[in-house]
């Protein structure tokens, strides 16, 4: 790196695809994947619902109108989905203590003791991003749905998830096939707001700036069998950090049963095992420990082919570009 120049914009060649240079150009970044939603899926549990349906567009339109900088606004929960909360909420209570990696329970604990995380109310992105900020700099904005890989991974690398902000349909709350804000709520922000996991959560954002598809396609199937579906050891024992799991009671039970297949976590293996998002997962990656796991990433990640580097700047919000002659 001492030998490294800063470059422009200009100087990054057409191989290499744009990608935001300031935490506010994610503005640009929410394009959705459209798949599995209430008005295309005949299997949608919302698909027959009008008044569902109607909800979600409404909720989408604030992520929609959102700008960079703004507050997440303030959404009054329904008592259906207050309700659909407490249902998830309480199961993950039953499971977390004896399931959930040692650093998912300590910051839960802390999310309880400061009223955010409570049963009978679905918690606002608002606070999330608050709390999250005093522990790790994280913050939130809100995001429509599935956005496309390049665009989530993006927002990472500026500390920033994109969280969608409606709930799953009431007839099923221990599990769905499409992120919602009580996955994103409890699956994920737990995990973003400890020092360690929030860090490995940047690198694989910084990564993702002006790859190729090829290796962004690699890295969002490293992210989906980490981030979302990831099992680390403990003291002997098997447990559970993928969001994805500990958001969906369902699948945590199957994680952890006899049935899925357990592999070694490995990148470069990782990063080539083909994955779905309609049903649970056939096979779970076991990290030694989120700590390995983020070594083992780095390692893997820094043959990457990229012919520039980045590094984040916290005080200006902004991705630095160094040609790395
Ligand atoms: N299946 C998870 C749940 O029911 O909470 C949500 C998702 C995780 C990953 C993709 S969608
Ligand atoms: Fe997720």
């Amino acid at each position: 790196l001492e030998h490294a120049t800063l470059i422009g914009e200009d100087n990054i060649s057409a191989k290499n695809p744009w990608f935001p240079r300031h935490a506010s150009e994610l503005d640009n970044c929410n394009h959705l994947m459209t798949k599995y939603e209430p008005d295309l899926d005949m299997n949608h549990p919302g698909f027959a619902d009008k008044e569902y349906r109607s909800r979600r567009k409404d909720i989408a339109e604030i992520a929609f109108a959102y700008k960079y900088g703004a507050p997440v606004p303030h959404i009054e929960y329904t008592e259906t989905e207050n309700k659909t909360w407490n249902a998830v909420f309480t199961t993950v209570c039953d499971l977390m203590p004896k399931h959930a990696c040692a650093e998912y329970r300590t910051v839960f604990r802390i999310l309880q003791e400061e009223g955010i995380f409570t049963p009978h109310t679905v918690p606002q992105l608002e606070d999330m991003s608050k709390f999250m900020q005093k522990c790790t700099g994280f913050t939130l904005r809100p995001a429509a749905g599935l956005l496309t890989a390049r665009d989530f991974l993006a927002s990472l690398a500026f500390r920033i998830f994109q969280s969608t902000q409606y709930v799953r349909h009431t007839k099923t709350p221990f599990h769905t096939p499409e992120p919602d804000c009580i996955h994103e709520i409890l699956g994920h922000m737990p995990l973003l707001a400890d020092p360690s996991f929030a860090q490995f959560s940047q690198e694989i954002g910084l990564a993702s700036l002006g790859a190729s598809d090829e290796e962004i396609e690699k890295l969002s199937t490293i992210y989906w069998f980490t981030v979302e579906f990831g099992l680390c050891k403990e003291n002997g024992e098997t447990k559970v950090y993928g969001a994805g799991l500990l958001s969906a009671y369902g699948e945590l039970l199957h994680a952890l049963s006899d049935k899925p297949e357990h592999r070694p976590f490995d990148p470069a293996r990782t990063a080539l095992q083909p994955y779905q998002d309609q049903e649970y997962q056939p096979v779970y990656y076991v990290a030694e420990s989120i700590d390995d796991m983020k070594d083992k990433f780095r390692r893997w990640v820094s043959q990457m082919s990229r012919p520039f580097e980045v590094r984040f700047n916290p005080h200006t919000a902004r991705v630095e570009v160094l040609d790395s002659v």
